[in-house]
């Protein structure tokens, strides 16, 4: 597989409905899409990072310059026999899996779409329709978070997850509970709290909470574990799994019982199987999560999610929860069930929109 070109580009798209966690809100996201050509077929992928380095250290500009300085330039270096040989060649740049990731993920859809097959099956995947949740940030009100759930209830989807902080936990859930005492229900911190919170964070076992996501730090499993010995509430780490390793040693310290899979996170298709299949070989469910995603995104998010061990609703939901208009048609669609049916259209499945992507387009690179 020789590759002519990488083009990398920066959009600009205003979320429909603002999304707020306990590390801060984003209004507007700035998306990096990455489109490879090469052999007569063109490939997508969707660098997740955030506009601030405050999910993870990763960032949109960030993302811009390592991939421009050290992965572009080992991805043009030499043909490659396949997309799961290109983790490899930059196995030497630490961290900055969403950067790697994006462009890791562009040439999977590349390799499917020279093999004209849907990237579902180039990777292996089994299910033909994905269940859906949905995830809900903090809202000014416990008014507005009601009123939020109700919709996404009444739209089909199958479970619920609210985002959660110190001061906006008990109480909130409390009311969710109250209100909606059978919903599918689970709870994401984004490592608000610390061990010290333990009697605290105990208090929510009377939800009967799914899971509750990364209650500590971005970079821990050692108190993870601690926890997992002291609740009831099932754990799901997501940014303290970031390689195959960390999900090793996660499972076997019994710091989760649940893995929340995000492409990016981990640095794409191969690293993302690799944690899959641990994970499955381990009797750990795994469900897909999400970045508010471009509709590129979320395509690739839909292919991994077919992969047999994602038995949980994931965080992909439909594209018009987040944008007025997508850059892929069809956009992203969820049925009444709270299902998305799997595309067999060659690679991700949706036609990405190039003219709106060179409208949405700040600024743009050609390499070589
Ligand atoms: O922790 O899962 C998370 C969004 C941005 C950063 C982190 C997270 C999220 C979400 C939203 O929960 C998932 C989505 O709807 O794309
Ligand atoms: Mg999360």
């Amino acid at each position: 597989m020789k590759l002519d070109h990488i083009t990398l580009r920066e959009i600009r798209m205003p979320l429909v409905t603002p999304f707020e966690t306990s590390f801060g809100a984003t209004d507007e996201r700035r998306i990096l899409l990455v489109e490879v050509t090469g052999e007569g077929a063109t490939g997508w992928g969707e660098v997740t990072a955030g506009e601030k380095p405050f999910y993870n250290e990763e960032s949109t500009d960030i993302a811009w310059y390592i991939l421009k300085h050290f992965a572009i330039p080992k991805a043009l270096e030499s043909p490659l026999a396949s997309a799961s040989e290109a983790a490899g060649r930059w196995s030497n740049i630490r961290g900055h899996q969403m950067s790697t990731g994006g462009l890791e993920a562009a040439l999977w859809d590349w390799e499917a779409k020279l093999q004209g097959r849907p990237l579902h099956a180039l990777l292996g995947g089994v299910h033909r329709e994905i269940p859906c949740g949905v995830s809900i940030g903090i809202k000014p009100s416990i008014k507005q978070l009601l009123e939020t759930i109700q919709q996404e209830v009444a739209a089909g989807y199958q479970r619920i997850k609210i985002k959660i902080k110190p001061g906006w936990d008990i109480e909130v859930l409390d009311k969710v509970r109250e209100r909606f005492p059978r919903l599918k229900l689970m709870a994401d911190a984004n490592s608000a709290y610390t061990l010290a919170d333990k009697a605290h964070l105990k208090v929510l076992d009377r939800f009967y909470l799914m899971m509750l996501e990364q209650p500590l730090a971005h970079d821990d499993i050692i108190d993870h574990a601690k926890l997992q010995q002291y609740i009831e509430t099932p754990v799901c780490l997501d940014e303290s799994i970031r390689t195959p390793r960390h999900a090793e040693q996660a499972i076997e310290m019994g710091a989760c019982r649940i893995v929340n899979i995000k492409l990016g996170r981990v640095g794409g298709f191969l690293r993302a199987k690799q944690i899959h299949d641990c994970c499955q070989a381990a009797g750990i469910p795994v469900w897909c999560g999400g970045m508010l995603e471009s509709g590129i995104g979320r395509a690739a998010n839909i292919a991994l999610s077919t992969l047999p061990n994602f038995v949980l609703p994931g965080d992909v939901s439909a594209s018009k929860r987040y944008w007025s208009q997508d850059v892929i048609q069809p956009e992203v669609e969820v049925s009444s069930r709270g299902a998305i049916a799997i595309s067999d259209s060659p690679g991700i499945g949706y036609a990405v929109q190039r003219a709106r992507i060179e409208h949405l387009a700040v600024r743009k690179e050609t390499f070589p």
